[in-house]
């Protein structure tokens, strides 16, 4: 098989490259010294995390001139994310540091007051009727950064570039540029699904321009992202299923409390994929019982996955400092590392989430920079690490009763009480803390958390819909993204809680996992609804 060279310099999911790399028929050489990269024909720059970091990583191990007399040699040559934002002359997320300057421009943040950052999703990559390194106007790619080359017609065509475009909110900006031996881009091809693959495929074939299939461009900007997730334990057979409860007790009833079998994490995944589902997410969710470092079943659930699976992958359940069976103390972040480089995308934080707002708030709001969350956003990015919240409501009579941030219902309480707040909890909705969801997603934003899951445990497993009191407080709260979850049962409260909220995601479990509905149902009706959305393609 065709080499293809890979630049190993930063942490950060590149399995997820290298997986799909091999899926279109290529295999990798990893580039380990500047010297390698002489050896390479065609070479491709991975990026995550920040500008300033990947920069100085590059020229601290004496990188850059290695990859500037690459690509002014005209070999092929393929930078994605922070690759295609190093390309550029600098950004606003370190000014200090310069970028390489092949590209003439600056990034800039995107602008959080309207809508949430990092943008994160599926949106387009329009190069405007020309087929370049099979980019496709009806396709849809994965997106996520905060910060981007904005963009300005004829500003980097007159420099030669071909440029496709996305659209977020009101602004317009570069999703990839392409000119002589250089491609480049925003999105990640590799968690792109089938879209992605072709851009890759079409790289490594060196087909720069292909012929028009005639398709008409859709509408441009972010779709709206819906997420199967899968609640996966051990059962009492000992064998790694997935799960799903009612208001968090996954146990059947009718015979007598076995921990109800819905089938097995890898195969569901990748069914999920194929019905269109924008990304998978793994909960562990009886991690609190063992050591993750003898969770093994896990890392290799996501390997498995990850190499059918061209979609982001999110893993929680257990990623807390926490200490191996044989004594040793293993950080969130080290436990974070294995699941990155076994295939996950992000990691999700519930219990020790709640733990480290409690000690932020009890220090004045004060950071020390040795929360998991500070340590794995600080190395991989903001948007790599999600928190979950699992809140409960707890009713009142009136505001004035309790401290905490409160809403006005219309779901009155069992004693027809017209408030609530709603209060986080942990180890799975056994345990509730003195905190409710505000403090929690206004402490853990400040962390470095780059987006909320936002669960509710009344609303969990009953298909009655999402709780959009709940969305609606939370998102006032924070600007990172929020994805809805608990309680989604058919089609129309995924419409719903798009339409009536600003949520930014939507969640299901139970719906899909008893196979009511698929996602491309779901997708088939928010469509229908004229919302947008990407639909799962097959064929490259
Ligand atoms: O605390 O960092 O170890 O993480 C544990 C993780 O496991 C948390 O994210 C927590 O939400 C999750 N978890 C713990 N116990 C349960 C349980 O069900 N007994 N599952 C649990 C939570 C929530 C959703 C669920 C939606 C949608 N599951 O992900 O899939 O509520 O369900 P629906 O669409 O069927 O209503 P840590």
């Amino acid at each position: 098989m065709p080499k293809v060279y890979l630049l190993d310099y930063v942490a950060g999911n590149v399995r997820s490259l290298v997986n799909a790399i091999e899926k279109v028929g290529y295999t990798v050489q990893w580039i380990k010294s500047p010297e390698d990269i002489e050896k390479a024909d065609s070479l491709i720059l991975p990026g995550v995390g920040h500008f300033g970091h990947c920069m100085s990583q590059f020229s601290s191990a004496g990188y850059l001139p290695a990859i500037r007399k690459h690509i002014e040699s005209g070999k092929p040559f393929m930078a994605i994310c922070v690759g295609l934002q190093v390309l550029f002359e600098g950004s606003s997320e370190d000014p200090s540091v310069p970028g390489l300057g092949i590209i003439k421009g600056t990034l800039d943040q995107f602008d959080d007051t309207s809508k949430s950052v990092p943008h994160i999703g599926w949106n387009s990559a329009n190069t405007a009727g020309k087929r370049v390194y099979g980019l496709r106007p009806s396709s849809k790619y994965y997106y996520v950064h905060s910060y981007k080359v904005p963009y300005r017609e004829g500003e980097l065509e007159s420099q030669g570039w071909s440029v496709a475009t996305a659209r977020y909110g009101d602004e317009e900006f570069v999703g990839a540029v392409a000119r002589g031996n250089i491609l480049a881009t925003q999105f990640h091809p590799e968690k792109s699904g089938v879209a992605g693959l072709r851009v890759l495929k079409a790289f490594l074939d060196g087909t720069k321009e292909s012929a028009d299939h005639g398709q008409l461009a859709v509408k441009e900007g972010l779709t709206r992202r819906v997420i199967a997730c899968l609640d996966v334990r051990t059962n009492d057979q000992g064998d790694l299923v997935v799960t799903k409860g009612d208001q968090y007790d996954v146990r059947e009833k009718a015979d007598g409390g076995d921990v109800r079998n819905l089938g097995k994490p890898v195969e569901m995944a990748r069914k999920y994929y194929e019905q269109g589902a924008d990304e998978i997410t793994f909960l562990n969710i009886t991690s609190f019982r063992d050591c993750p470092l003898a969770d093994l079943p896990m890392l290799e659930i996501l390997r498995r996955t990850s190499e059918t699976v061209f979609v982001p992958l999110t893993i929680g359940g257990g990623i807390r400092d926490t200490t191996d069976t044989d004594g040793t103390k293993v950080s969130a972040l080290e436990i974070a590392k294995m699941y990155f480089k076994s295939g996950a995308d992000k990691v999700s934080i519930g219990s020790d989430a709640v733990t480290a707002a409690e000690e932020y708030y009890r220090q004045g709001k004060q950071l020390f920079g040795n929360t998991a969350i500070e340590q794995i956003s600080g190395a991989y990015g903001n948007q790599a690490v999600v928190v979950s919240v699992d809140p409960k409501r707890v009713y009142i009579s009136k505001p004035t009763e309790t401290k905490h941030n409160t809403i006005q219902t219309k779901y009155p309480g069992p004693n027809g009480e017209q408030s609530c707040w709603y209060a986080c909890t942990v180890k799975g909705g056994r345990e509730t803390r003195d905190m409710d969801v505000v403090e929690l997603a206004t402490a853990v934003q400040a962390m470095g958390c780059g987006e909320i899951l936002l669960n509710c445990i009344d609303k969990d497993g009953t298909n009655s819909g999402f709780d959009l009191e709940l969305i609606d407080q939370v998102k006032n709260a924070v600007s990172i993204p929020v994805i809805a979850s608990s309680g989604a049962g058919n089609p129309g409260h995924f419409e719903e809680v798009f339409s009536k909220t600003r949520t930014d995601a939507a969640l299901g479990a139970g719906m899909f996992h008893r196979g009511e509905y698929t996602v491309k149902d779901v997708k088939d009706f928010l469509g229908e609804k004229g919302l947008m959305v990407r639909q799962f393609e097959s064929s490259l």
